[in-house]
């Protein structure tokens, strides 16, 4: 016990995390490592239907603080802060763990499926919102050596079936990432900007997607860890890069990957 009091480097940060739909969302997974590491959070969940689940996950890591919030209206993300800064003076950390292009999108070949409509949505929701939360928390993450973390996926870089106008909104999103880096890391602000590519996950949102155990069970065999990578694994990097251990680590995308990022031809078998 002494010695966890020891190693907890999220002490006294308070962290605003986006995300959680489930007990199995990669945001979940980062609210348990950073309230081990002993940050306070707070939560949104983007509607009624979600907020039971998001009760659960925030009761489950010691917080009472959970807002809505839709990223697709400016107003509520305004109110969030809003009302987030009735609790809270300041904010250290802002995770932003969410995506979404309508299914249809994620289904067949890019070039056939992809619509006028679907990509603005896609790029909406995935990539400006980024941009627009960064800008609505700056006041209250001013001058604190904070830092704003999303999370991004290696169809930004590389084609992949199914992964579509995804793929284009998360190049968007490491763009958007370099940008705000630019932008926050100096006086007043002293805002870092990050980026974790995750490798394949099961999650809710995952689970909507055709042949995904397949495409686990094909991404563990061409890893070089020969497994899939946990939500908890993701959780412990998202921790490191909001705290003072990463406070030389600005605008960058960090792989928690198992090393797939850096392989080619995989694993031969016979
Ligand atoms: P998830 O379904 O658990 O989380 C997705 C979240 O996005 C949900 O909480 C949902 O409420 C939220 N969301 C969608 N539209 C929203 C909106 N308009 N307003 C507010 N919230 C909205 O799935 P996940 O896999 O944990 O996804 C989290 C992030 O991780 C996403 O950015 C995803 O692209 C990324 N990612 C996932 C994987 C994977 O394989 N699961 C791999 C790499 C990156
Ligand atoms: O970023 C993601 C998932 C993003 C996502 C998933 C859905 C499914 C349900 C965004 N929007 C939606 N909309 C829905 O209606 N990942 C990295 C996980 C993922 O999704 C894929 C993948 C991988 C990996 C979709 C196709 C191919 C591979």
């Amino acid at each position: 016990m002494e010695s966890d009091k020891l190693m907890a480097f999220l002490e006294g940060k308070r962290i605003l995390i986006l995300g959680v739909a489930s007990k199995l969302s990669i945001a979940t997974g980062i609210a348990r490592a950073m309230h081990r590491q002993g940050a306070e959070l707070a939560f949104t969940y983007q509607n009624e239907r979600l907020g039971k689940r998001v009760a659960d996950v925030a009761e489950a890591t010691g917080s009472k603080l959970l807002f809505p919030c839709d990223v697709a209206s400016d107003e509520q993300i305004g109110q969030l802060f809003e009302e987030l800064g009735k609790s809270w003076g300041g904010l250290d950390g802002l995770v932003h763990c969410l995506a979404y292009a309508p299914a249809d999108e994620l289904d067949g070949n890019f070039v056939d499926v992809v619509t006028r409509e679907g990509f603005r949505t896609a790029h909406e929701i995935s990539s400006y919102s980024l941009a627009a939360l960064a800008r609505a928390a700056r006041p209250m993450m001013q001058g604190r050596n904070a830092s704003v973390l999303t999370l991004s996926y290696l169809g930004a870089l590389r084609s992949l079936p199914n992964y579509n106008v995804m793929g284009l909104a998360k190049a968007s999103l490491e763009a958007n990432v370099r940008y705000l880096a630019a932008n926050l890391g100096g006086a007043p602000w002293e805002i870092r900007v990050n980026a974790i590519s995750a490798g394949p996950i099961r999650t809710l949102a995952a689970s909507g997607v055709k042949n995904f155990r397949k495409m686990l069970d094909c991404n563990a065999r061409q890893t070089p860890l020969g497994r899939n990578v946990t939500i908890d694994e993701i959780g412990n990097a998202a921790a490191f890069l909001c705290s003072e251990l990463a406070s030389g680590i600005s605008g960058e995308i960090l792989y928690v990957d198992g090393g797939f990022n850096t392989t080619a031809m995989g694993q031969l078998s016979d």
